[in-house]
């Protein structure tokens, strides 16, 4: 049936299972627009085209499917750009689509004309320019397809006016299309390859006295927690993660060690510069993960398992390289692994750890002042580690990540790669849209909230209720953080004032509550949980609080700057 290509657009989304986009309008995608109208999908209008790829992206890894959003030419397609790239740095399926000026003008510096297929060549998967409308239906089928198969990441799709204009044949296709799962990543390896492979990682385990996993995003994105679990107490290994592998193993669960890297557990970096073994599931050896590398783990042997190959060997040199969906090599690793235990090294760590694995400070005397870890905590213990929370970047993101413990799977999310300013409002109320049946927290800074808050008022004309509590203390605080440690405080471009939340809440027709004590806290959380709509929580924090342990730029993993008082990560002195 002859077909415009601006209704074939929707009509593939539709294919696809598309319900919701994210997006803004404009000249060069006008036509599309104008056919949203006689299609049944959600059209969410955003403030700023950041949100959107933001939205997408929150949308995406709550729901397991490909989230999309839409702009138009030129400054509409750049403003997508640093959602596209954290998109791509985090491995979440987005396909963007982009209207682009017809294409006799193409080259002539015609209004609104950027070259975006040329911009996000770096920071895509992969990218199309659709110049006719024939072309519409396949690319939009392989972008899905790219998008999730293997190691997932974002496709920009970007359409000539001409060709939304245009007519051409479209059909549905008969069978319902999908694309490729994760586990179709397994054909990257042979089996032969995997079987072999996974003889030596076993001789590994065998000869191993103090093996540690490192659980990394990988393992939620495959889902394979459970054969992480299974893995870890029959081979009786504990468990590391990553920032973006927590949730990966229950909060609660014995063999789960905590978060490791520059703001991770102490013990857990010490356990992995002691390992004689590290079995590395679904990460990437992130530097924000391994310190020096020079002096990195060096005792151990390495096991990488990782679905993307360009991935193995890139950073760290692995012993034994698995190329293949986490899932898959586990479920075929399983059998042929024997049980042992490793009593001794579980003791070696938790001397390691001292008495400072308990972070539970609720029983604290209430010193009149309110601390971030405070603000994380309660809200932890008000929601029963079941919410899900996503954060933006900075001090309070890694105070989240070590207070906020998790106890299921997907429900800390977070900018891990890219480290977006802006990611946690936007993201969140992605994620609220995808899992509409959920209680979603948006734990964001002063500064990050003030980069996206225009998404306020999207939240209100879509009436989607979330949570934000912003960490308030007068200070890019990261920032400041590191001018404290490395800079003898000299307090360049970091203090940073806010607008009067409350009545910026209340501007936008939202709740706004401003909390200043810790003896307000449950009141406070209350109120913003029953209410129907978004709550904007101004929590008044200490303004020179500092993320502790941490390991400095370049340090070794395990040449901590720890907390001054001797109570250190119990969080007794905050
Ligand atoms: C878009 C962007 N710009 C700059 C940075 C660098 N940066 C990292 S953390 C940080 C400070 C964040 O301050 P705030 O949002 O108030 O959170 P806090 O650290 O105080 O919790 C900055 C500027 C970044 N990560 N992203």
């Amino acid at each position: 049936m002859k077909t415009k290509g601006a209704h074939i657009i929707w009509s593939c989304l539709v294919e696809q299972g598309v319900d919701t986009v994210f997006g803004y309008p404009g000249g060069a995608i006008l036509p599309a627009y104008d056919a949203l109208l006689d299609h049944p999908i959600r059209h969410v209008l955003v403030r700023h085209e950041q949100g959107a790829t933001h939205m997408a992206d929150g949308y995406a890894r709550a729901s397991g499917k490909v989230g999309v959003a839409l702009a138009t030419s030129g400054p509409g397609a750049t403003n997508l750009v640093t959602g596209i790239a954290n998109a791509m740095m985090d491995s979440i399926p987005i396909v963007c689509i982009t209207g682009q000026v017809a294409e006799m003008l193409m080259g002539s510096d015609a209004f609104q004309e950027t070259d975006i297929t040329g911009i996000t060549l770096t920071i895509t998967k992969h990218n199309f320019l659709v110049t006719r409308a024939k072309d519409i239906a396949p690319t939009m089928r392989k972008a899905f397809q790219i998008a999730t198969s293997g190691r997932p990441g974002p496709v920009v799709v970007d359409i000539t006016k001409n060709a939304q204009q245009e007519e051409a044949e479209y059909e549905p296709p008969i069978d319902k299309p999908k694309g490729l799962s994760p586990q179709d990543g397994k054909g990257l390896s042979t089996r032969g390859f995997v079987s072999s492979s996974l003889e030596q990682a076993n001789q590994l385990l065998a000869a191993a006295k103090k093996p540690v996993i490192l659980a990394g995003h990988g393992i939620l994105k495959s889902g394979a927690c459970d054969e992480v679990r299974r893995f870890a107490e029959l081979a009786h290994v504990p468990v590391g993660m990553t920032l973006l592998g927590i949730g990966s193993l229950p909060a609660h669960h014995p063999l789960n060690l905590g978060m490791m890297g520059m703001h991770g557990e102490h013990w857990v970096n010490e356990a992995i510069q002691e390992a004689d073994l590290l079995l590395a599931f679904g990460m990437r050896f992130d530097d924000r993960v391994t310190g020096k590398l020079a002096s990195y783990a060096p005792q151990a042997k390495k096991i990488h398992i990782d679905i993307d190959p360009s991935e193995l060997h890139k950073n760290v040199r692995a012993d034994v390289a698995i190329a293949g969906d986490l899932r898959a090599v586990l479920q075929e690793w399983l059998p042929t692994m024997d049980g042992k235990r490793h009593d001794a090294w579980l003791a070696r760590i938790g001397e390691l750890a001292g008495g400072a694995t308990v972070r539970d400070i609720a029983e604290l005397p209430d010193n009149g002042k309110l601390y971030a870890a405070h603000v994380i905590h309660d809200i932890w213990k008000a929601t029963a580690g079941r919410a899900i929370v996503v954060t933006d970047v900075g001090q309070h993101q890694m105070w989240a990540a070590q207070y906020y413990k998790c106890e299921e799977p997907g429900i800390f999310i977070t900018s891990g790669g890219l480290g977006t300013m802006g990611f946690g409002v936007p993201a969140a109320m992605g994620v609220k849209l995808a899992r509409p049946d959920r209680e979603v927290w948006a734990i964001v800074g002063d500064g990050g909230f003030q980069m996206t808050q225009a998404e306020l008022q999207t939240m209100v004309q879509e009436n989607i209720k979330v949570n934000v509590a912003i960490i308030n203390n007068g200070y890019l605080g990261m920032v400041r953080q590191w001018q404290e440690f490395f800079h003898q405080r000299r307090y360049s471009a970091t203090p940073l004032s806010s607008p009067d939340y409350v009545k910026l809440a209340d501007a936008h027709g939202l709740s706004g509550i401003r909390v200043t004590r810790r003896a307000d806290m449950a009141d406070a959380l209350r109120h913003a949980r029953a209410a129907a709509g978004a709550v904007i929580m101004d929590f008044r924090v200490d303004q020179e609080d500092t993320v502790y342990p941490m390991v400095s730029p370049g340090a070794a993993l395990h040449d901590m700057i720890k907390r001054p008082n001797a109570l250190s990560e119990t969080g007794a002195d905050v």
